[in-house]
């Protein structure tokens, strides 16, 4: 007799779906990794990636004992062997130059509850330098925050409410797909979806139209709109007068262009940006989706802005089935003291988006020591070469992850992590409003540990190990308090997910907690700022979402022998090159060997791949990607690198 056991659990991979899975599990092996029909968003249905990943947690090239660097090789090591050495590590290098020459790196591979208490471990010993900024969504939310007050999304259940959806920058088809039914309910309801994008993504096989702007210019798009509106009379003058600030200043920048001026900026034709106008006036009311792909420009504060002006301006901020939406705060519902930050005076954080320049720049004291968890930064981080320099230079790396990736390989002890499929643990997210359980499915494989039990055993090695080990239950107690307050039920949210109370349409009383209080538009606008101009590179690198991985979530064996790159036909024929043929992918820091694919879903002034290729399976991309950060909210601004091609 077989014995099957099904699971309900959260997938906790760094995905804004975060969706109830219902794992299968039969005789001790995991077989299925299904969609939870109970979950309000997932409604049955996990993406292809769910199904793959089982192969991901018994893959035999998976990290499954702690390993220690040897003089020629890597040898395994008992877990004991290895968190001695690591605490021994952490103990001399804290008596010599002080806690903070030890960087803990916390990459955004799982974010569970219990992850906060890996900070809070380096709190209790006294307080590490950390990091500020963000490879991810910094500057969205920071630029939100300034008009808004405080970012808050409408729940994806309320665009069921929509007539329209502007899917601006964001490709749900390969990145959310608990958004796609919602996109084909509008349809259904005679509704229109939008994709604005300068690459035809897959999400714009669902759209009624997509429109291509030059990269960075979306900007001007979405003035453009705004004053076909105003041009139109069809502006929310209620909205404008009583519930917003410096609209006059906005009016003002808009008025120092004419549309024709602005569309040519965009790189669309008038046309489009009528369509974009009219679907606001007369498909009201309209949900603007912000992608992350918008993010990654360093003036991108400018782009957002203009984006949620336009949804001002159009009446459709504080309207269910309206707003300018994008994440959620995914620790949001968690006690934030559960951090420690309160433990220790404001400690040194290094800026993410120049990790390597960072590393090697810090002194008094200098970083001896990188921690690692959940996070691939040789790979991920821009600026590849400078990323791993630095860490060469390190007296001592701790990795713990899965897989021998670009940056385990720099890593002088290797820490086998668990998958969620083996954890107990608690898990929201940045897609919706839904925390979830994470139940284990199946032993851990091998001798993999969570973080949780890593960390927990680490304690024991320290003084304060008597504030650090309690059980997983009773750490998940305190830090699901604010779930407690709101009404939730910890033993219930073992089995099913619940509701942060967070409103489904946010500003419905039309307060916003900025200074004014009212919505405040953007008051000044610098379009110089966004030249990227260099006929020596003559392309926009978009290193997008790969649809069938995670970032570099993927095996040494999943690589293709090179990356492939997508240029328009008529670009690579001025070129003289040809669809299949090996390239040089040039930028001003470094330079890739890649596929040539010829497409014309992209714009020509474009060059279109996936990111997350590993450097030692000879994609890298970051390669490519010079240091920047973003003016506003800390960002990296990863689609401001321009590249050129020519034969290999
Ligand atoms: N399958 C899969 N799913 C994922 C991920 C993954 O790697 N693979 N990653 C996860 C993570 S970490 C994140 S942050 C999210 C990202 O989720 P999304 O934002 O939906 O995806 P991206 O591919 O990062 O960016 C979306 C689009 O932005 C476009 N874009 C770039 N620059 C511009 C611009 O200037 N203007 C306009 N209009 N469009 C632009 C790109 O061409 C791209 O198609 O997805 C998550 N989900
Ligand atoms: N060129 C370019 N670079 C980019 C981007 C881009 O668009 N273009 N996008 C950026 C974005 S949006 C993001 S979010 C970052 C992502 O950058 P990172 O967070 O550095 O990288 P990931 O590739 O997501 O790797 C996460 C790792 O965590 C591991 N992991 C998962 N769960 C656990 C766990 O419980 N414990 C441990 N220890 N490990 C676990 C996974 O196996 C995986 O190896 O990359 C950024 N880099
Ligand atoms: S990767 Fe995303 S879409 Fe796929 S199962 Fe996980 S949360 Fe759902
Ligand atoms: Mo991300």
């Amino acid at each position: 007799m077989r014995n099957i056991k099904k699971i309900i659990t959260t997938c906790t991979r760094d995905c804004p779906n975060t969706c109830g899975l219902e794992a299968t599990v039969e005789d001790g092996r995991l077989v299925r990794l299904a969609g939870s029909k109970e979950h309000p968003l997932t409604r049955g249905v996990a993406c292809h990636k769910a199904l793959k990943y089982i192969d991901r947690v018994y893959s035999k090239d998976r990290l499954v004992k702690p390993m220690m660097r040897g003089r020629s090789n890597w040898r395994e090591v008992t877990w004991d062997e290895a968190l001695d050495v690591i605490a021994e590590k952490m103990k001399m290098i804290r008596d010599e130059d002080g806690p903070e020459a030890i960087l803990y790196y916390q990459g955004y591979g799982e974010r569970t509850a219990l992850k906060l208490l890996n900070k809070y471990f380096f709190n209790l010993f006294g307080g590490v330098t950390t990091l500020h900024g963000s490879l991810c969504g910094g500057t969205g939310q920071a630029s939100q925050n300034l008009d808004l007050g405080k970012r808050i999304s409408h729940d994806p259940l309320d665009h069921y409410n929509a007539k329209a959806m502007i899917l601006w920058a964001r490709n749900p088809a390969t990145t959310q797909i608990g958004l796609v039914p919602i996109i084909k309910d509008i349809q259904k309801r005679g509704g229109r979806i939008i994709t604005i994008d300068p690459f035809r993504n897959r999400s714009a096989a669902f759209a009624d139209r997509h429109i291509a702007p030059a990269p960075n210019m979306d900007v001007y798009l979405a003035m453009a709109a705004a004053k076909l509106l105003i041009g139109r009379n069809a502006h929310d003058t209620v909205f404008l007068s009583r519930h917003s600030a410096g609209f006059d200043a906005y009016k003002a920048i808009l008025d120092r262009y004419s549309i024709d001026e602005l569309c040519c900026l965009a790189g669309v034709c008038q046309e489009e940006a009528q369509y974009v106008a009219e679907t606001l006036i007369f498909f009201k009311p309209t949900a603007i989706l912000l992608g992350w792909g918008l993010h990654r420009h360093k003036d991108a504060h400018f782009t957002i802005r203009a984006i949620d002006a336009l949804g001002a301006i159009s009446g459709n901020i504080g309207v269910q089935g309206g707003g300018v939406s994008q994440g959620f705060e995914e620790y949001g519902p968690y006690d934030p003291k559960c951090w420690g930050d309160q433990l220790n005076p404001k400690r040194r954080t290094l800026l993410m988006p120049y990790l390597g320049q960072e590393l090697l720049d810090a002194e008094n004291p200098p970083i001896r020591m990188v921690y690692v968890t959940a996070a691939n930064p040789a790979c991920m981080a821009p600026n590849s070469e400078r990323v791993v320099e630095a860490f060469k230079r390190m007296a001592f790396v701790v990795y713990s992850g899965h897989f021998l990736d670009d940056t385990a390989e720099l890593a002088d002890v290797l820490l086998p992590a668990t998958t969620f499929l083996e954890e107990y643990d608690v898990m929201a997210s940045y897609g919706h409003n839904y925390v979830g359980p994470v139940n284990p499915a199946i032993e851990p494989v091998g001798d993999c540990r969570s973080e949780f039990e890593m960390f927990t055993e680490l304690a024991k090695r320290f003084s304060f190990k008597d504030q650090f080990c309690k059980s997983a239950e009773q750490w998940l107690d305190k830090i699901c308090d604010p779930i407690k307050t709101w009404g939730g039920d910890l033993g219930q949210l073992r089995k099913a997910p619940f509701r942060i109370p967070e409103p489904m349409a946010p500003y419905l009383d039309k307060v916003f907690s900025t200074p004014s209080g009212k919505f405040e538009f953007m008051a000044q606008f610098d379009g110089d700022r966004l030249k990227n101009d260099d006929k020596n590179y003559p392309y926009t690198l978009l290193s997008v979402a790969p649809f069938d991985y995670i970032c570099s979530e993927r095996t040494l064996a999943d690589h293709p022998p090179l990356p492939t790159v997508c240029l328009h036909p008529a670009e690579a024929d001025k070129l003289g090159l040809a669809d299949g043929q090996p390239v040089m992918v040039k930028s001003r820091i470094g330079s890739v060997k890649a596929l040539l694919c010829t497409d014309t879903s992209t714009r020509r002034d474009c060059l279109v791949t996936e990111r997350g290729g590993w450097i030692k399976a000879g994609h890298g991309l970051n390669r490519l990607t010079a240091e920047m950060v973003s003016t506003v909210g800390n960002g990296t601004p990863y689609y401001d690198t321009r590249v050129t091609l020519s034969i290999v």
